[in-house]
C-alpha cells in the first residue's frame, strides 16, 4: 500500500502521462458539479460521462465541455460505471464520481503505477478535508466493509472509494455483474480472487456539490448495504489463468 509523498505528481499542470486513458464519470443530475470535474481531467485523457437520464441538462453541459456522453437507460451506479467501461477504448480506464468530491487530477499517480506494472488496480483512500465531507454513517459503513473485505479476500484496504484506475481489458474480463451499489465492491473482490495487486493512495475528499444519490439518503444507504452484502456472500470465482503476480497487498 502506498501513500504518495510526491505532491507534484498531482494536479492537471503536471506531466499527464503518455498513455491512452478514459475516465468514466457516472452522472445523475450533476449539472452544478460537472464543470469543476471536467476541467480537472488531465490533458490528453478522455472524459466519458455516463448519463442515467439526468433531467438537469447534465448531458448537454458535459458535451459542451468536450466530454463524450454515453447514455445508460438502466438506473444504478454500477449500470453507469459498467456502461462507461464497455464504451471505453483506452488501455487504461479510470473511474471518478461526478459530484466534485474527488479530483480526477489525483488519478495521475494511479495511472503511472498501473503503467509501471506495479499494481493492477489502484484505489483512492478518501481523506476528508473538512467536517461534513463524509457523513458519519457512510464513513462507519465503509470502515466495516473494509474489515469484511479483509476477511473475505485478505486485502488490507482502508476504503472502497470510487476513484480508481486499472487496465481496460482485464477489468472487462472480471465479468462484473452487479449494476447497483455493489459494483465497486465486486470489482475489488473479483480482482482479489484473480490475484491482482491492489494498491491504495490517499486522496482528499471534499463535500460534494449538489445532492447525494447514494449514501446521503437512507434509501441509498439501505440499498448499498443490501447490494454489498450480496457481493460478499458470493462464493469465490474459480481463478482464471494469470501470470504470476508478486507484491499483492495482502
Ligand atoms: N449515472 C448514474 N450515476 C449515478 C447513479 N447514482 C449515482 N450516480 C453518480 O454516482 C456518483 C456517486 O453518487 P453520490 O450521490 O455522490 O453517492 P455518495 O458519494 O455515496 O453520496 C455521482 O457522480 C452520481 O451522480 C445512477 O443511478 N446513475
Ligand atoms: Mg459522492
Amino acid at each position: 500500500m502506498t501513500t504518495p509523498s510526491d505532491e507534484d505528481e498531482r494536479g492537471p499542470g503536471s506531466d499527464p502521462v503518455a498513455a491512452s486513458v478514459d475516465v468514466v464519470l457516472p452522472c445523475l443530475d450533476e449539472a452544478e458539479a460537472l464543470p469543476r470535474v471536467l476541467e480537472r481531467i488531465p490533458p490528453g485523457w478522455r472524459a466519458l460521462v455516463v448519463d442515467n437520464g439526468s433531467t438537469d441538462g447534465s448531458a448537454d453541459i458535459a458535451r459542451r465541455l468536450g466530454a463524450r456522453v454515453v447514455h445508460e437507460a438502466r438506473r444504478g451506479f454500477g449500470a453507469a460505471c459498467h456502461a462507461g467501461l464497455t464504451a471505453a477504448t483506452a488501455d487504461i480506464v479510470c473511474f471518478c464520481d461526478c459530484d466534485a468530491s474527488l479530483d480526477p487530477a489525483d488519478l495521475v499517480p494511479f495511472v503511472r503505477r498501473v503503467l509501471a506494472g506495479e499494481a493492477d488496480l489502484v484505489l483512492g483512500r478518501r481523506r476528508p478535508r473538512s467536517f461534513g465531507a463524509w457523513p458519519a454513517h457512510a464513513r462507519a459503513g465503509n470502515l466495516a466493509l473494509a474489515r469484511l473485505l479483509r476477511r473475505r479476500t485478505g486485502l488490507r484496504l482502508h476504503d472502497l472509494g470510487p476513484l480508481r484506475a486499472a487496465r481496460r481489458e482485464p477489468l472487462l474480463a472480471l465479468g462484473l455483474t452487479d449494476r447497483r451499489s455493489g459494483y465497486p465492491l465486486e470489482m475489488v473482490v473479483r480482482a482479489a480472487d484473480e490475484g491482482w495487486r491492489v494498491a491504495e493512495y490517499d486522496v482528499p475528499y471534499l463535500p460534494r456539490t449538489g445532492a447525494s444519490k447514494v449514501t446521503g439518503t437512507w434509501r441509498g444507504t439501505w440499498q448499498a448495504v443490501r447490494d454489498m452484502s450480496r457481493v460478499l456472500a458470493e462464493p469465490p470465482m474459480p481463478r482464471t489463468e494469470l501470470p504470476a503476480l508478486e507484491g499483492a497487498v495482502r
